[in-house]
């Protein structure tokens, strides 16, 4: 990686706002989703799913559904390979119930059919047994002694002696005298803190068209964020060879970590070598709200002292994940990011991940992040509005910086959450009066950099133009911003540069866009690999010119002579050396393969001014204000857009959306209509101040931007309310009953 000093801070098509090359399509509707993607006599997949939230599977009989006109294949576990173990097996359970359903929708079988209609039909059809056993759905119920065992040898970590096997992991991590710290404080506070699970709500359901043969060579083709991790994930669930499937993903309806794991492609797959025939499967939203990946939900202890001044001297936290029926419930990194803003001398924190009789938990933008920032955030600022402290000077005076050890262990890189909370201070928002009902919250958060496995190649064409291709599917614009980069690093107008996301088949292997991970990683790999290309391009100009290929530099898309031979030559552009490829030693390409480090991460710090009716619990939003760090802002229009769209997520999670079970374990709310998602008419016009302090890592500074904006919401419009009503909610989401409620429990 290149030093401070070797960093590009002089840009000229980074920052600007160029269309992004994918838009067109998008909006004329010639952009190929999941759904829209077909083959020559493909069959239509309908999946039969458990109305049990735990039952044990008797007998499944689908004689009557094989009978109906144009149904071709039915499979059941007993189509998979059995002897998987540890995340395999999970993954394998997860797609088709084995002994057991675990969860109200967990797929039991599924059909292929001539038509989707007839599909779902025979779905109806097939004849399934249900011995119904004992539920649990929620968090803290499912770890007391009375509690429902849901599996057996769930488990992927070493589960602590004694506890209920429902909980598979526990995590200690902390340092410093945890009872000197909080004798030390003026005051302490001791609360619970709970938050349900929410979905990712991307537009377009899952959709997968595959094709399997008898010989174990397949193709898939998805909406997904990583397709090499498909590939894996589906060849290690159905035993087949990964290098002899093929995963390209479609254009992507959104994601926001709930597209990184599978559910139906490998159910595709087998059906499809089943019925000899490329079998597409499209889920439907209420498949995808019972049946993917929501996030956990979390019930959290925290204790946190804090001195007179404001310096905070001790935090203690207590995390229970219920992260569905398998494990995998982001513990730790809700207890990463809870006082990851803080440089705090004592500091204890237990986590425990715990199965429930729901869906897997899935990633979700800064997956367990929100969570424990709610927690954390809230509990800082009862403590001020307690002690007479203006919370956004004690976040100031305990901010961590560059040097500062963080509260799960790692020496923070320079990094800008002073910055922020500097911005956010400066931002007319921050100072504007509050009308009547109306309170203000402020809260910060972070999210890490990823970096993981990354392939990037790029090749010049014969007319000048650059093709670059990717492995992480564009998701929010990171095309346009890769473009942008190579535009950079070659000096060539980004109109020049063409960015496409190739296949499994096409390059090496990638993680998925994930992590705030593609504009990051991909970025960084596409700036060395358009590096290596400027050294071949001035490498012909110094051949043409019979010199030192030392003697010649790269510069706005041009080679020139350098040195001493500076000015005898005229600059030789990229179109004319491009237009000569064939004869001065064939085609031009650059590649980079390399896993970086995740470096850096973003901090962001929210103001929101949130208005109560104290006659019926309402809220509105009044206002909303993000400030992040993003290192540099590749393409700032698409930096605002991922500000603004992790706010609104925040917004819909703290204010509105909640998975509701009822007391038979089934999910009661598995529409939009009754899942509730914020629309236009629910948020503000969200204000943007885009911080750019460099990222040390990135050769342009670049630090990813996409989840850190999920996290201050939740606290901070918490933290408005209690300023607007006097009562503090600890739940969520705090929909009008429950703020009634609490305004009602306060007298
Ligand atoms: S929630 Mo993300 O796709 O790491």
């Amino acid at each position: 990686m290149m030093a401070l000093d070797d960093r590009k801070t002089n840009f000229k098509y980074i920052g600007t706002r160029p269309d992004r090359p994918d838009g067109l399509d998008k909006v004329t509707g010639r952009a190929r989703y999941g759904a829209d993607i077909q083959a020559p006599g493909m069959l239509h997949g309908a999946i039969v799913r458990s109305p049990h939230a735990h039952a044990r599977i008797l007998k499944i009989d689908a004689s009557k559904a094989l009978a109906l006109k144009g149904v071709k294949a039915v499979v059941t576990r007993a189509d998979f390979p059995t002897g998987l173990t540890g995340e395999d097996w999970n993954l394998q359970e997860n797609v088709m119930a084995g002994e057991k359903a675990l969860y109200d929708g967990h797929a039991v079988a599924a059909v292929a059919a001539s038509s989707a209609l007839i599909a779902r039909d025979a779905a109806k059809l097939v004849e399934v047994e249900y011995e119904p056993l004992p539920h649990v759905t929620d968090v803290d119920a499912a770890m007391r002694p009375d509690a429902p065992v849901i599996r057996e040898g769930a488990a992927d970590y070493s589960v602590p002696e004694g506890m209920h096997p429902n909980v598979v992991r526990r995590i200690e991590f902390g340092r410093g005298d945890m009872d000197a710290a909080f004798a030390e404080a003026d005051e302490v506070l001791e609360a619970t803190y709970r938050t349900e699970a929410t979905h990712q709500g991307y537009i377009e359901p899952h959709a997968c068209l595959a094709q399997l043969g008898a010989d174990g060579k397949g193709e898939l083709w998805c909406c997904t964020q990583g397709h090499w991790f498909v590939r894996r994930m589906c060849a290690s669930v159905l035993g087949l060879d990964a290098s002899q499937l093929r995963v390209t993903p479609s254009e992507i309806g959104g994601g926001f970590g709930g597209k990184t794991t599978i559910f139906i492609d490998p159910v595709a797959l087998a059906l499809s070598r089943k019925a000899g025939r490329p079998v597409k499967i499209v889920m439907s939203r209420s498949e995808v709200l019972r049946a993917t990946g929501p996030t956990a939900s979390a019930s959290m202890d925290i204790k946190l002292g804090m001195k007179r001044d404001g310096t905070i001297t001790a935090a203690q936290g207590t995390f229970r994940l219920q992260g569905g029926a398998f494990p995998g419930a982001p513990t730790a990194e809700t207890m990463q990011c809870a006082f990851a803003c803080y440089e705090i001398p004592a500091i204890l924190e237990i986590g425990y991940d715990v199965i429930t009789n729901r869906p897997k938990q899935a990633a979700y933008r800064a997956p367990g992040a929100p969570m424990g920032a709610f927690a954390a955030e809230s509990a800082i600022d009862e403590l001020c509005r307690r002690m007479g402290l203006d919370p956004l000077e004690v976040r100031l005076k305990n901010a961590v910086k560059e040097g500062s050890k963080s509260s799960y262990g790692p020496t923070y890189p320079r990094i800008g959450l002073v910055e922020t909370l500097e911005a956010a201070k400066a931002h007319p928002h921050y100072s504007a009066p509050l009308g009547p009902n109306q309170g203000r919250g402020v809260a910060s958060g972070y999210w890490f950099n990823w970096g993981g496995e990354t392939s990037v190649s790029m090749a010049v064409s014969e007319d000048g133009t650059v093709q670059v291709s990717v492995g992480t599917p564009d998701i929010g614009g990171s095309r346009a911003s890769m473009s942008l980069m190579a535009a950079e690093a070659l000096g060539i107008p980004y109109e020049n540069v063409r960015c496409n996301v190739v296949d499994t088949g096409a390059l090496g292997v990638n993680e998925p866009t994930h992590g705030s991970r593609a504009t990051y990683a991909s970025g960084l790999a596409t700036i060395e690999a358009a590096r290596e290309i400027a050294g071949k391009l001035c490498q012909r100009a110094a051949d043409k010119w019979g010199i030192d290929a030392e003697a010649v530099i790269w510069e706005d898309g041009c080679a020139k002579p350098s040195g001493p031979n500076a000015g005898d030559f005229p600059p030789m552009p990229i179109a004319e050396i491009a237009a000569e490829m064939g004869q001065t030693g064939g085609p031009i390409s650059g590649h980079f393969e390399a896993t970086p480090n995740g470096h850096g991460g973003s901090f962001g710090t929210h103001i929101v001014d949130i208005e109560v009716d104290p006659e019926t619990g309402r809220t509105t939003v009044v206002r909303y204000t993000v400030v992040q760090d993003a290192g540099k802002a590749i393409h700032p229009a698409y930096v605002e857009g991922q500000f603004q769209g992790g706010a609104a997520q925040g917004i819909g999670w703290a204010l509105n959306e909640e998975y509701i079970y009822g007391t038979d374990g089934r999910l009661q709310n598995p529409v939009f209509l009754d899942y509730r998602v914020p629309v236009a008419s629910d948020l503000p016009m969200i204000d943007t101040v885009i911080v750019e302090v460099p990222n040390p890592g990135h050769p342009y500074g670049v630090r990813g931007v996409g989840e850190t904006g999920i996290t201050p919401p939740l606290p901070a419009i918490a933290n408005a309310v209690a300023g607007a009503t006097g009562v503090r909610l600890r739940q969520l989401p705090m929909t009008p009953p429950r703020i009634l409620a609490a305004i009602q429990a306060n007298g």
